[in-house]
């Protein structure tokens, strides 16, 4: 049977939401906080729940390997994650099974393209929180295996549209790799919209009355480019993916936007738009497609 990528998603990382969700495996503890985001992820699990998939496959700004993808090599990874800015809301246990088969195969095929990789063979190799957020909030039950990807240092050391060419390969590879295994995958695009963060903290972080999006300017980026992804518009929002990233500071510097968009092959179908909101000023949205 051929395999199949069945949903594609944005599913942004701030560590405030695992904060805020109170999982048994995250040591501090919230009273509340980024309602409108949790409940766009509970929107999404609700759908996500529908269909049946074997994997989840998730692209990680804070993974970043300079110059090349690496990939998770080996099927166990428990140890702690802790989140170097605000280690005061994130200090994750995790316990999670890695699909290795299908790791080393989109390996092997984005190498066959011609890009640099790198499987991690090493079983101390701490994860970073950006995978962690990303598949917990996904799927809190952990009882899926998953497949994560490093992002490379493009958009800095070049510029961005060196960047979205190799994101552009990788996510042909990804999609190729998934067809022949047979699985049926989920994506998952780990990354904020806008990226201006606040630098300063309230007491209690998860202070509401102090919550709000960091300047106008990236509030009408971020509407801009929803509308966009709402509408199918995809290719023309990778044509001007450089210039939100760089007006915008957008974390799409790191790829794994314009990774999924090219996995789905440029969706023109109209996406399910779950929810945004902003976490320490950064615009984020939780967003499906279903090829
Ligand atoms: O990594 C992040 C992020 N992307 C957005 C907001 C807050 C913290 O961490
Ligand atoms: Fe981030």
């Amino acid at each position: 049977m051929k395999g199949k990528i069945v949903a594609g998603c944005l599913a942004p990382h701030p560590p405030h939401l695992v904060y805020a969700e109170n999982p048994e495996q995250n040591e501090p503890h919230a009273e509340c906080g980024w309602e409108s985001l949790r409940w766009a992820y509970e929107r999404l699990r609700k759908s996500l729940s529908e269909i049946e998939y074997d994997v989840l496959v998730v692209h990680s700004p804070h993974w970043r390997t300079q110059a090349g993808t690496h990939f998770l090599g080996v099927e166990k990874f428990k140890s702690i994650s802790v989140d170097p800015i605000f280690p005061h809301l994130f200090r994750f246990h995790y316990d999670l099974t890695v699909d290795v088969d299908l790791s080393k195969a989109i390996h092997d095929q984005a190498q066959k393209r011609g890009l640099a990789t790198e499987m991690m063979n090493n079983p101390d190799f701490r994860i970073d929180y950006g995978t962690i957020v990303s598949c917990h909030m996904t799927n809190p039950a952990w009882d899926k295996p998953i497949v994560a990807i490093s992002s490379t240092g493009g958009a800095r050391y070049f510029n961005m549209e060196v960047q979205q060419a190799l994101s552009f390969e990788l996510g042909q590879a990804t999609r190729e790799a998934i067809e022949a295994s047979g699985k049926r995958a989920v994506l998952l695009s780990s990354n904020s919209l806008s990226h201006r963060h606040f630098v300063k903290e309230p007491d209690l972080p998860e202070d509401m009355s102090h919550e709000h999006i960091n300047n106008h300017n990236q509030y009408l980026w971020d509407m801009k480019v929803i509308d966009m992804m709402r509408k199918g518009q995809t290719k023309e929002f990778a044509k001007i993916m450089s210039d939100f990233t760089e007006q915008a500071t957008a974390e799409t510097d790191a790829g794994s936007l314009s990774w999924l968009l090219s996995a789905l092959d440029f969706p023109e179908y109209e996406s399910k738009f779950h929810g945004y909101g902003t976490v320490i000023g950064t615009g984020n949205a939780v967003m499906e497609w279903r090829p």
